[in-house]
């Protein structure tokens, strides 16, 4: 039997208007929302890690300020989404406890290691580039405050995406050895920012739900796809060669094909079989041990003054 106040809500989605933290709303659209910006919120910040592994590395002081402000950013689009999922009545400390104990998942692109300096223009381009392709749509999504979070996280992400094409650009032009570099990265990266979108459309399982609340407004395949036909020609201008032989313009569908993706490798990476699933989530818990006294710190300030202290 329809509620009051699920026919408000059916009644919010059907106008396009936002639900809102107040609003009532189903459990399951709760619990999905809260999943997936934990999950959004979780990558940003293990995000920060291949990326971070570089800051020390940079070729020049211009590079390393780049990097460093870019980095910087990725932990601030954590806060955001964070602050976004406890407007749905679930606590910071639940949900870092989740990431850590394995109960909630970060994005699979994380688990890649970062070899070289190009890694970080390939992330850039790629990663932020898939970021961006994925994310603009949920500036549209129906929960509120995750969509106006997306807006100012996009606009972040686009400042990314074009550093990293410049790295990437300046490699490819330089040194044949740094033509070299760019282009292995490039190998390396490519297939697992296909794989940022999620399973195919016939196996995602949360989809058709998410598109219904209108959470996600395309599927998996057509984000994808997308990203494909964005990047053919940014690879072109590039000088760099996309990692697939089947890669190929089809005028019947205009679009690019593209060749079949590694799925069992998909699987095996949320399964915690990666690369670098262990040690990401080894340098995260350590991170916030290491963090602990500055928790302890503003609980004890609260506890004698009656408030939070100013950020
Ligand atoms: N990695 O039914 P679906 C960034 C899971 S960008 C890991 O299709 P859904 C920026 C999924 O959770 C990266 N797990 O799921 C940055 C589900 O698991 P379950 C973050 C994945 O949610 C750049 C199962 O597979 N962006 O951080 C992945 O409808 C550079 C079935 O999948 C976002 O999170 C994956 N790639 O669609 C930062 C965007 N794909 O519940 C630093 C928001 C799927 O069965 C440096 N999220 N799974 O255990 C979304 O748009 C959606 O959640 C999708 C997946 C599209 C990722």
């Amino acid at each position: 039997m329809t509620t009051i106040s699920e026919s408000r809500f059916d009644a919010l989605l059907a106008a396009d208007e936002r639900i809102e933290p107040r609003d009532e709303m189903p459990e399951a659209y709760r619990a999905t929302l809260i999943r997936q910006i934990a999950q959004h919120a979780h990558s940003e910040i293990i995000g920060m890690q291949p990326e971070g592994n570089w800051l020390t590395r940079a070729p020049s002081l211009r590079r390393k300020a780049i990097l460093l402000a870019k980095v910087q950013d990725e932990a601030g689009h954590g806060l955001y989404l964070y602050a976004a999922a406890e407007t749905l009545g679930v606590s910071r400390t639940e949900l870092l406890d989740a990431l850590h104990t394995g109960r909630q998942r970060y994005s699979s692109i994380f688990n890649y290691p970062t070899l070289t300096w190009a890694d970080v223009g390939a992330i850039g381009w790629l990663v932020d580039g898939a970021a961006i392709v994925n994310q603009i749509p949920l500036t549209r999504c129906s929960f509120g405050p995750y969509a106006r979070a997306m807006v100012r996280i996009c606009q972040e992400e686009s400042f990314h995406q074009r550093q990293g094409y410049e790295s990437l650009h300046t490699l490819a032009r330089g040194t044949e050895g740094q033509r070299a570099m760019a282009q292995d990265a490039v190998d390396r990266w490519w297939w697992p920012s296909l794989m940022m979108f999620g399973p195919p459309d016939a196996t995602s399982t949360h989809s058709s739900r998410s598109t219904e609340w209108k959470i996600k407004r395309h599927s998996n395949d057509e984000l994808r796809q997308r990203f494909v036909d964005l990047c053919v020609p940014q690879a072109e201008i590039l000088g760099l060669t996309l990692p697939d032989a089947d890669l190929r313009w089809n005028e019947q569908t205009g679009h690019y094909d593209y060749g079949e993706i590694d799925w069992a490798e998909f699987k095996a990476v949320l399964d915690g079989d990666g690369p670098c699933n262990r040690q990401r989530i080894e340098r995260r818990t350590q991170a916030h041990r290491d963090g602990q006294w500055v928790r302890d710190a503003a609980a004890a300030y609260q506890a004698k003054h009656g408030q939070t202290p100013a950020a």
